[in-house]
């Protein structure tokens, strides 16, 4: 994977003395000068060539830019969430590949950034007090990003307080619900009808709330505009969706679903390490254990 220990230790603030030197180093001015060269004349980078900018590589991109982000990520409803408000902010950052199916979250490393093992992290190199900032929970990392940048939030204090509800609705209610869903009706091992039965009537439920809130409030969840609450719903709602008859009782959410999903910002997030990506039926005993076995319950 890649994951650095002296990178993270750096991140977190617990700086490795060998990781500090190599700014220093002329080499390393060099490369850092021709980066800075090729940067101003094609400053813009696609999500695909993000993607693949880990490593050394992505080292180095830290030191010559104080606003590139970094982003642990695997493509999931989780992991979405912030690569779609990244790329809609045209922010910079190193989406840095966390494989949850090889169990890279359980690294020492990781769990330095989060203890909870789980995708998606944001360090940020220039926290509030200037110092690089970490964040995990997806809906803390939105609203982080969100308020820092001043966009797909809000002005006034009424409209803030919506944002936050419908954030919290979908942390509190359509990732658990939904992700239940998804695992009783695609990942588990035994067919268990009764949770089948719930937890698809649960999300079902919860989209009717959604299309009614989407008629009622213009289009969108919060204040009648494309905010982070919307970024938060929609991957969930993408993959407990992606047989479209799922979807079809509810109209509004339909209409609000092809809207944000045309959005550019939008298929440059999902493209990021899409074909990473496994289908439930190409995951192996491992990947299962991981997930949600042995490996997945050792205390740590
Ligand atoms: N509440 C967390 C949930 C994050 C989450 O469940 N991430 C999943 C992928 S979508 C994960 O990393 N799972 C790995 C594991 O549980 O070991 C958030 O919103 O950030």
């Amino acid at each position: 994977m890649s994951l650095d220990l002296a990178v993270v230790a750096r991140q977190i603030g617990a700086a490795d003395t060998g990781v500090l030197a190599l700014e220093a180093r002329p080499a390393v001015q060099r490369g850092l000068a021709e980066k800075q060269e090729q940067r101003q004349k094609k400053p813009e980078f696609t999500a695909e060539q993000r993607s693949t900018m880990v490593g050394d590589k992505q080292f180095e991109r830290r030191w010559e830019n104080k606003s590139m982000y970094d982003l642990y990520y695997w493509p999931t409803p989780n992991g979405w969430k912030i690569s779609m408000l990244l790329e809609e902010l045209e922010a910079p950052y190193n989406p840095i590949s966390v494989n949850i199916l090889k169990g890279e979250q359980f690294s020492p490393e990781f769990l330095k950034l989060n203890p909870n093992h789980k995708i998606p992290v944001l360090v940020d190199p220039d926290g509030p007090d200037g110092k690089p900032f970490s964040l995990f929970e997806s809906g803390a990392i939105l609203l982080y990003l969100a308020e820092k940048h001043g966009r797909f939030f809000a002005e006034t204090k009424r409209d803030k307080y919506e944002v936050l509800t419908w954030v919290m609705f979908q942390m509190g209610n359509v990732g658990p619900f939904f992700g239940q869903a998804n695992h009783f009706n695609r990942y588990a091992p035994e067919d268990v009808p009764y949770a089948k039965e719930r937890y698809t009537n649960e999300a079902n439920r919860l989209l009717g709330v959604m299309d009614k809130r989407l008629t009622s409030a213009g289009g969108w969840l919060a204040t009648g505009q494309y905010t982070v609450a919307d970024m938060a719903c929609f991957g969930w709602v993408r993959d407990y969706g992606k047989d479209r008859e799922t979807l079809e009782p509810f109209p509004a959410v339909c209409a609000w679903f092809d809207t944000i999903a045309a959005r550019p910002a939008t298929e440059r997030a999902v493209a990021v390490m899409a074909s990473d990506r496994k289908a439930p039926t190409e995951m192996d005993d491992e990947a299962r254990s991981i997930m949600f076995g042995d490996k997945q319950y050792t205390r740590r």
